[in-house]
């Protein structure tokens, strides 16, 4: 036979060739295209050949190379890793496809965190109607009748002027007091109300946690220790908080709460504006007057209250530009927050 013929005897074979298994397709490669195969032996008998033949004949072997690496590639798509009579294109030993999971919004993973840290200290967790009358997000509060806040440009009134969308969580806190007896420690997590221009700074609504502490004898050191506490479980024990004189209608004497700049370790930079402090929370001690109103003797108990904003601590925490940022929903923002995050 020549090598003409051989070849075009050697390309039938290969067009023909089938195999079942993955063994079978190594095989087929060895025997025609491996170091001693076939298509390998043609190719070295062809250095023999004179100048003459090898126009023709090398064009020949690169076909025959050509359609046995074709088919090679066919019955590797054709064949199957697993049992060794399947056909099938299936690898029933790959992982699933996954589903999409869910994960937690960020607001509500830090909620549960402020909420933890307060429960191993003893607060129960209190809540009440997102729609509130005057007296209990107002009067009950100390707010004179001309406060400011009861004007309809910061409070979202509902039909006439008695039910408002509450503007804090200290409406809840009433109705703890009116209903319970000292001690009471207590927060009150929830969505609150006012009727500002949205903003990266500012939204008409967000979410506070306001908390309450009432007994014999407590006192502004006491507030001082238990918000030292928590903001140093909240984000680490090396920050420091300070506190700033404040008014509150509710609240006397009242303060700021800042915290040591967690962004630059209080070296100054844009997040505290050069100033190495950043402003959590307000507190106080609760007014005599806002006991008395909740049937409470201020003769035989004292309190203090604090609120924070939870979009405020988050944003310090996953350092969130702009505050519209909770609301719009974007998956490639929510997505960041993964269920792992969420601490119990
Ligand atoms: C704050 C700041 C200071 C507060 C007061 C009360 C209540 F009901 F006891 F009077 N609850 N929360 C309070 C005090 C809230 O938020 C910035």
């Amino acid at each position: 036979m020549s090598l003409l013929e051989r070849v075009a005897a050697l390309e039938a074979e290969v067009k023909q060739a089938t195999a079942k298994t993955a063994e079978e397709v190594e095989r087929f490669r060895v025997a025609m295209l491996g170091r001693n195969g076939a298509v390998t032996e043609l190719f070295d008998a062809f250095k023999q050949v004179s100048a003459d033949e090898k126009r023709a004949l090398g064009q020949r072997l690169n076909q025959l190379k050509q359609a046995a690496q074709e088919r090679l590639d066919e019955l590797k798509a054709g064949s199957t890793t697993i049992g060794p009579t399947s056909s099938t294109t299936l690898d029933l030993s790959a992982p699933s496809a996954t589903e999409a999971t869910g994960s937690h919004h960020p607001i509500s993973i830090v909620r549960q965190r402020i909420v933890d840290i307060f429960g191993h200290i003893g607060y129960t967790v209190s809540q009440g109607p997102e729609v509130e009358d005057d007296h209990h997000n107002f009067g009950a509060l100390n707010f004179p009748p001309d406060h400011p806040a009861r004007d309809m440009q910061d409070t979202f009134f509902v039909e006439g002027d008695d039910l408002a969308l509450r503007t804090h969580t200290s409406s809840v806190q009433v109705r703890v007091m009116e209903n319970s007896s000292p001690p009471i420690r207590t927060i009150s997590p929830g969505r609150v109300y006012r009727n500002e221009a949205i903003s990266a700074r500012a939204h008409c609504m967000f979410h506070q946690v306001e908390g309450l502490y009432v007994d014999k004898g407590v006192s502004f050191a006491d507030l001082k220790g238990t918000l030292d506490h928590f903001t140093k479980s909240l984000f680490g024990p090396d920050v420091s908080i300070r506190m700033r004189p404040s008014y509150f209608p509710f609240t006397e004497p009242s303060a700021e709460v800042d915290m040591s700049c967690t962004i630059c370790n209080g070296s100054g930079c844009n997040i505290c504006k050069q100033s190495g402090w950043v402003e959590i929370m307000g507190c106080g001690m609760v007014d005599p007057t806002v006991l008395t109103n909740c049937g409470i003797d201020p003769e035989v108990y004292s309190g203090f209250a604090f609120g924070m904003g939870v979009e405020r601590i988050a944003q310090l925490i996953y350092r969130v530009p702009d505050l519209r940022m909770y609301w719009e929903n974007d998956v490639r923002f929510l997505d960041q927050f993964t269920a792992a995050t969420f601490r119990h």
